[in-house]
């Protein structure tokens, strides 16, 4: 269940954070299919409590699996999930399976819950199917994963009927064609009840293009910064996990607070998990808001760059990018008109322009998926470093970065890209033959790279199918 099942060619997920599904369907055919993109994580996608001032993260207090919040309802989203699936775009949903809403009153299907005596009739869930209420102890892993994650009511995953209702909504996701799960809070569930409920899961759909014995693809979220009770390497054997140590150790590198050149031995001599068992990224939805240790769009700069160096760099099989809404709190709902979740805007340019930062739709964010594609297959040779904040490496013959977080970089590197003229798609796009940023030129296998530290940009990137 480690593999993304995203088309040949392709890679990388965008979380389209807080959007609608009939939104979602149209970003596939009109952007991320002709972009080189694997697939989109949607937020929780079933019927969730309603609070007041509509928060985003109402969508992880479920009262029932029935496919109708904000998001859109189960329509919508068979709509959704088809339309991608035609353009080679995977689904991917969050689900939300530790915990039951602890809001009580209606939810956006209807169903009512009470969250006091545990009872969630829509499901339907009762008080015996929850573990006793308890605060976490978050030195001892039991606590973690039988107490309740912020007062939320924590179910027991290791009843055969919790289990049960959870693997019909997973089967009816798969009818509709999902390619995976994001596992909200899955280092507050035992691994051994997640290994068997995504164990029972049926193959993905072969009537949506999924070859024969397809299994879902599972990425969960534990967060394991080293010193926690909980190990990520406890959820390898059936899935893959979120490396937040990714993001953590890659913030400050970008940031100038690390020297860059460290990253020579970007991977396991840092500590991360085997790529192949991670999904990396620079930060989530919850790291842009509670966690200044990542950077996120706010720090436009160092975070472009940063995102621009996972893309270009072959430690991870699975590369996830956040876009998001602009905020100033944690509660912050997402662009709205009353209750109603506003589709995005796009400007002349792209980008999004009513309250949707779309860091996918920022070009130097898209033309390194591009980039990544392009490469793939590729090692990473020629590292180069000036001993401090400046660094460089190729992917084989099809590729080449350049990144510096202070000083301006004036050198020739060698690098094993075919000689001549490339664009960097770092400040510019290549569109029709013509490139729209700096060009770079490769002459007697080296790159001649100026990049001052006062530009726009902190990373240059140039690859075999942008040659001019
Ligand atoms: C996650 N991963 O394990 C999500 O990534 C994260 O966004 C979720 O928290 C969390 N687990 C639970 O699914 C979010 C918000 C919280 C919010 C929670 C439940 O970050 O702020 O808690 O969703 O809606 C809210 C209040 C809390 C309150 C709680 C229960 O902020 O103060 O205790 O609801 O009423
Ligand atoms: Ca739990």
């Amino acid at each position: 269940q480690k593999d993304s099942q995203f088309w040949e060619g392709r890679n990388t997920i965008v979380h389209l954070f807080e959007w609608k599904h009939v939104d979602v369907a149209a970003e596939c055919e009109n952007f991320l299919s002709k972009k080189g993109f694997g697939g989109v994580q949607v937020s929780p996608p079933s019927e969730n409590a309603v609070v007041e001032g509509r928060p985003w993260w109402e969508k992880y207090q479920p009262v029932s699996y029935v496919l109708d919040n904000r998001a859109g309802d189960e329509n919508a989203f068979a709509d959704m999930v088809k339309r991608c699936n035609d353009v080679g775009i995977r689904i991917y949903i969050d689900l939300v399976a530790n915990h039951m809403a602890s809001s009580s009153g209606q939810g956006t299907a209807g169903n009512t819950c009470e969250p006091g005596s545990k009872s969630y009739p829509a499901v339907s869930y009762s008080s015996e199917n929850f573990h006793p209420t308890c605060d976490i102890n978050y030195n001892d892993a039991a606590s973690i994963r039988n107490c309740e994650l912020s007062g939320l009511k924590d179910l027991d995953q290791s009843q055969d009927y919790v289990r049960g209702k959870i693997i019909d909504y997973l089967n009816h996701l798969v009818d509709l064609g999902v390619a995976g799960f994001r596992v909200d809070a899955a280092k507050h569930m035992w691994p051994a009840d997640l290994e068997a409920i995504f164990g029972s899961v049926k193959d993905l759909n072969t009537d949506q293009g999924f070859p024969s014995g397809a299994r879902a693809f599972i990425f969960q979220e534990v967060i394991d910064t080293g010193s926690d009770p909980v190990k990520n390497t406890e959820y390898t054997s059936f899935g893959k996990v979120c490396e937040f140590k990714f993001g953590i150790d890659l913030g400050p590198c970008f940031r100038g607070e690390n020297p860059l050149h460290y990253l020579k031995n970007w991977g396991t001599e840092w500590g991360l998990l085997d790529g192949g068992d991670t999904v990396s990224f620079v930060d989530n939805h919850d790291d842009e808001r509670d966690d200044n240790t990542y950077l996120h769009y706010k720090e436009a700069k160092p975070y472009k760059a940063a995102i621009a160096f996972m893309l270009a760099h072959p430690y991870d099989t699975t590369t996830r990018i956040l876009s998001s809404y602009s905020f100033e709190g944690h509660d912050q709902a997402p662009p709205s008109d009353g209750d109603n979740i506003l589709s995005p805007e796009f400007g002349s340019d792209g980008s999004c322009t009513n309250g949707w930062v779309c860091q996918h739709r920022w070009s130097p964010i898209f033309n390194m998926v591009a980039f990544r594609d392009a490469v793939t297959g590729t090692d990473l040779t020629n590292w180069w470093d000036n001993g401090d904040n400046q660094i460089a490496f190729s992917r084989g013959d099809k590729g080449f970065y350049a990144a510096t977080a202070s000083g301006d970089i004036n050198a020739s590197i060698p690098t094993s890209l075919p000689d001549g003229t490339y664009c960097d798609i770092i400040s510019g796009s290549y569109e029709d033959g013509q490139c729209t940023g700096k060009t770079l030129t490769i002459s007697g296998g080296e790159v001649n790279v100026q990049l001052g530290a006062d530009e726009s940009e902190a990373a240059v990137a140039i690859h075999v199918n942008a040659k001019l």
